[in-house]
């Protein structure tokens, strides 16, 4: 039987670009669909990045104008990876226009953006995912099935961490290509909506919603030459964002998030204790779930690790042989994956935007406690 086509329009080139197009193509290559993917069109402002771009992954055409993107009837799914300052535009014109989207984390700047943009898509009822990738790491999914067959019983404690060092620099310009996640007007947030939000995707996949939370946030480098304008300007992103958390399953939660931690480059790492196993998790070394289990006989109970790379471990059938590890690239391969599974079931693939909402929500709820120093409710 002939495929469907599932033909896309790509909206930036930049890192997410690559690891969005590389997705596209790898992803037929190693699951089976019912869809055939098209790489029709990649869109974004310097029209010869955007030829290098099509050239390099084999996009057989280009725009400068992301409307114009939209505007074409020979799209069926716009993939938003630009700067976060366009997402919320570019989705509600894509769900107008009736086109599936997949957007770039986070949802929007935020929770009020994210709002608006769920609205456009619940409205038009177009599928509609956002690419929190490390869900699809196989060691992370495996921590979410082993959590969902009760094997860590009650949950007490969830703890998280995502570390970097790259904006240490006070030389380190802010805004343009490259460092638009240092300008509070394109990103949102700092680390909050960059590296917490991730960090909060996960836990709430995992162990459920958050309650409420309390935040401390930190600017280190308070001004920065600005590269659009050639001016030292107020440096507007959280550089340091850390919040203790309850969950509304009375488990309690410490996450952390920095770009100021030196010589670590993205240490995300994760932690669950419940009352009969606990879990960690680490990204550093991702194809590893390390795990234990109270229920193990005494004498040779204690951390197991376990080598996420066999046939019967999520996705591992559809790589190679058992033993031989993949990658951060092949998450994004997953989602698409999941993506493609979910059209053909026609059930929607996780996560949604309205769950992204929910991410956006805790993620404003941190900042907001940093200022007030009061505990803030971190539910819709
Ligand atoms: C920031 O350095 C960054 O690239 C994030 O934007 C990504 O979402 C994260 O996965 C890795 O770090």
């Amino acid at each position: 039987m002939a495929k469907k086509k599932l033909r896309i329009g790509l909206v930036g080139y930049g890192f997410m670009g690559r690891a969005h197009s590389n997705a596209f193509l790898q992803a037929p290559r190693y699951f089976d669909f019912d869809y055939e993917p098209e790489l029709v069109a990649v869109c974004g402002r310097d029209k010869g990045n955007a030829e290098a771009h099509a050239a390099r992954w084999g996009y057989s055409s280009v725009e400068t104008d992301w409307q114009a993107l939209i505007d074409r009837d020979d799209i069926d799914m716009i993939d938003i990876a630009a700067p976060n300052d366009m997402h919320k535009d570019i989705a509600i014109a894509a769900a107008e226009a009736g086109k599936m989207i997949m957007c770039e984390k986070p949802l929007g700047r935020n929770a009020d953006e994210s709002r608006e943009m769920v609205a456009a898509v619940e409205k038009a009822g177009v599928p509609n995912m956002v690419w929190y990738n490390y869900r699809r790491i196989p060691a992370v999914t495996l921590a979410k099935q082993i959590i969902d067959e009760g094997k860590l019983g009650r949950i007490f404690h969830y703890r998280a961490k995502f570390l970097q060092d790259w904006t240490i620099a006070e030389d380190l310009p802010q805004g343009g290509a490259g460092l638009w996640r240092l300008d509070v007007g394109v990103a949102g947030s700092g680390v909050t909506g960059d590296l917490l939000a991730h960090c909060i995707d996960t836990a709430m996949w995992l162990n459920g919603p958050i309650e409420n939370v309390s935040g401390l946030t930190e600017t280190f480098i308070k001004e920065r030459m600005h590269n659009l304008t050639g001016n030292v300007e107020k440096v507007g992103i959280d550089d340091a964002s850390l919040f203790l958390a309850r969950f509304q399953n009375g488990s309690l939660a410490s996450f952390e998030a920095t770009r100021y931690a030196r010589g670590h480059k993205a240490l995300y790492t994760l932690e669950i204790n419940g009352e009969h196993a606990s879990i960690m998790w680490d990204l550093h070394d991702l194809h590893r779930l390390d795990y234990f289990d109270h229920g193990d006989e005494g004498r040779v109970r204690g951390w197991r690790s376990i080598h996420v790379t066999d046939g019967d471990q999520p996705y591992m059938d559809k790589w190679w042989v058992p033993g031989l590890a993949i990658g951060y690239e092949h998450s994004f391969v997953h989602q698409f994956a999941d993506f493609l599974t979910g059209l053909e079931a026609n059930e929607p693939a996780l996560p949604t935007f309205r769950d992204a909402l929910a991410t956006d929500i805790v993620t404003d709820a941190v900042l907001k406690s940093a200022e007030t120093g009061q505990w803030e409710p971190a539910t819709a």
